[in-house]
This record gives C-alpha cells, structure tokens and sequence, in this order.
C-alpha cells in the first residue's frame, strides 16, 4: 500500500515495542501491562480512562481517579518514560475566570489535547446531569474552566489537536442520564471555545459486525496522517452479562471531518487480558490517549482497562492505516456530513 505518514511532530522517547512473533491483529500489547495498578496513591482505588502528552521534557498526565469514596476526579500525574507514574495525591484544583476555586461534583474520562500551545482538559462532568467540561492550562499548575461546550446529556469530548478551516472542532456523543443504550458521534465546531455550532453527523453505531452495535464514542484525539485524521475510539455490545468495550479505528476526512473516509469493520483491540477482562467492570478497554512520532510513525495509545488499571498497546501509523483501509465499511451515511 502507499506510504503513510504521521503529520506533526517528532517524539522519539515514546514507549514502544516491536510487533511480537505471532501477534493477532494490527494492535498489539504493552509486555509488562497494566502500567498503573490498583491503589496508584493515596486515597485512590484505581485509576484508568486517562490521557497523557509531552510537556517540558517529560511527560503529563490528567488521570481518572476513582477515590475510595468511589467519586471520580481528575488528578495530575508526571513521568520520565510515559510507562512509571507518579500521581499527585491532591486533585486538579480548578479555577473560573476569575480565579475563584470551581471544583466539579465529579469528573471522568479526560481527554488533553494541546492546540497552538494550550492545553485543553475536556472531561465529563455534572451539569445537570453527564455533560462535557472543558479548562485549559498553560503551565500544568493553573487550570481555568471555561464555559460548558454542549447541552447535556452528552460524554467522550474530544478535541482536535488544531483547529481546522479556522475553528476549534470538538467530537461529542450525546446520550442519556445512565448508562446510555444508544450514541453515535457528533462533530461541533468554534470560533472563540465559547460558542459551539455547524453540528454535523460522524459515525452511526452499527455496521455489518456486533462488536460496536450498542454505542461508540470517540476516543484519543485523532491524529493528522496523509490519508486523514486517524482516530481510535470505543465501540460497544451488549451481552447477556452486560456491556463489552472494544477499540476501532477510523479515519476521517483531512478538511471536513464529519466524512469518513474509512472505518474498519473490525475491532483492533478487545478485553482478551486478565487485567482487561477482570476489573471493577470486566470486558472494557477504552482508548482516551496517544503519545505518536511523526518521524517513525509509531503510536502508543493508552487505554483504560476494566475500570480498573491503565494499559499501553502499540501500533504504526503504516500498519493500522493499511488495515483500516483494507478491513473498511460503509456505515449507514458515514461518508456524507449527515442531514442537518
Ligand atoms: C462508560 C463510562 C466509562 C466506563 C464505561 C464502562 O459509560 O462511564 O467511563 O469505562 O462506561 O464502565
């Protein structure tokens, strides 16, 4: 197939393995996984669903972490190899625009994309209900919330990492109060981070396969490549035992994003590990970050793993953008930017 490259920049201290003899599919596990275990720091039970990137030399992470009055909040956490982390007993200290403390009730599943050098936290929080939070950083210390982005009930914002024809572009997924037996993902777009519009349709939930036909959400923040935006996200179904997360891999149109180009009809990654299958909720892997060098194309996601630890796996940008080519179907009107 044709060369594909990882356009942005070069990061070549991430976490990495080569493909091990014998490795099922285009994704493959981190050997010493999870990479955060139970009871991380104190006070907290576990942590999992979180995201991470490249600050001043080192890596950051904003981190789920279920306390052990079983709340969620966000807590920071630092590391020299993005694999041993130390996370900060105190959580985010969030602050409105003018500085007062603004603590949310609870918040989960981070997203952390930094666009034109500001570091956007997009988690879900209360606001009536599930909604989507968003606060930005420019120094990892001071963490200014900025007005919610979407009506509730909505969860799985996730930033892209530039703004494109001129706008910030956010993907969503609306859905219920609970634990939401439908979503398909939405695109939003802004001039100033304050006032969001131009909704367009993504993805349906669905296609030929179960894996994905309950619910799908996206995942990391999708990352730029000569064939499009390459994004991971989490496709959901149901079973006589509950719920099962699994990963896929889609890839979206460089200027108008609501148009998929590709989707595989496959799921690249699903609970097969103990410490994916065994957990405080058992079967669930759900991508929320990628650490990725444009130089050798290499990504490193990190996922949440049974609610309960987090896990690395690994790919190319060469090796998951030719399965997702090779594996691709049309969903519902994907490939349109939906009725409006
Ligand atoms: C979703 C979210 C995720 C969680 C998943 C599985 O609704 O709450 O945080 O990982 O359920 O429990």
């Amino acid at each position: 197939m044709a060369e594909v490259r990882i356009i942005g920049e070069k990061l070549t201290n991430i976490p990495w393995q080569d493909k091990p003899e014998g490795a099922v599919g285009p994704v493959w596990r981190h050997s010493d996984n999870p990479v955060i275990q139970r009871n991380p720091a104190k006070g907290i039970a576990r942590i999992f669903n979180s995201a991470v990137l490249p600050f001043d030399g080192r890596f950051v992470g904003v981190f789920r972490a279920e306390t052990i009055n079983g709340r969620p909040h966000l807590h920071l956490g630092w590391s020299d190899d993005a694999l041993n982390w130390s996370i900060e007993e105190e959580r985010i200290n969030f602050v409105d625009e003018s500085g007062k403390p603004f603590q949310p009730n609870y918040a989960y599943d981070p997203r952390l994309v930094e666009v034109e050098g500001t570091y956007y936290i997009i988690w879900c929080t209360d606001f009536y209900g599930a909604a989507i939070g968003v606060a930005k950083t420019d120094d990892f210390k001071t963490f200014v919330r900025l007005e919610n982005p979407f009506l509730p009930f909505n969860r799985n914002g996730v930033l892209f990492p530039r703004k494109i024809n001129g706008n910030f572009v956010m993907l969503s997924r609306p859905s219920d109060s609970g634990h939401t037996p439908f979503g398909d993902v939405f695109l939003s777009e802004s001039p100033d981070f304050v006032y969001w519009g131009k909704h367009r349709h993504v993805m349906s939930k669905g296609g030929q396969g179960w894996w994905q036909s309950v619910k799908i959400g996206g995942g990391p923040a999708p990352i730029e490549t000569t064939e499009g935006w390459l994004m991971f996200y989490h496709g959901v179904t149901g079973t006589c035992n509950g719920l099962v997360y699994s990963m896929g891999a889609v890839i979206l149109d460089r200027d108008e994003p609501s148009k998929v180009k590709y989707r595989s009809a496959n799921y690249v990654l699903t609970p097969e590990e103990w410490y994916e299958e065994r957990g405080f909720v058992s079967n669930v892997v759900f991508p929320c970050a990628t650490l990725h060098d444009a130089e050798t194309g290499r990504i490193a996601i990190y996922y949440g793993a049974a609610d309960t630890y987090v896990g690395v796996a690994y790919t190319t940008v060469q090796e998951i953008v030719d399965y997702v080519i090779a594996t691709s179907e049309e969903v519902a009107d994907d490939a349109e930017i939906g009725i409006m």
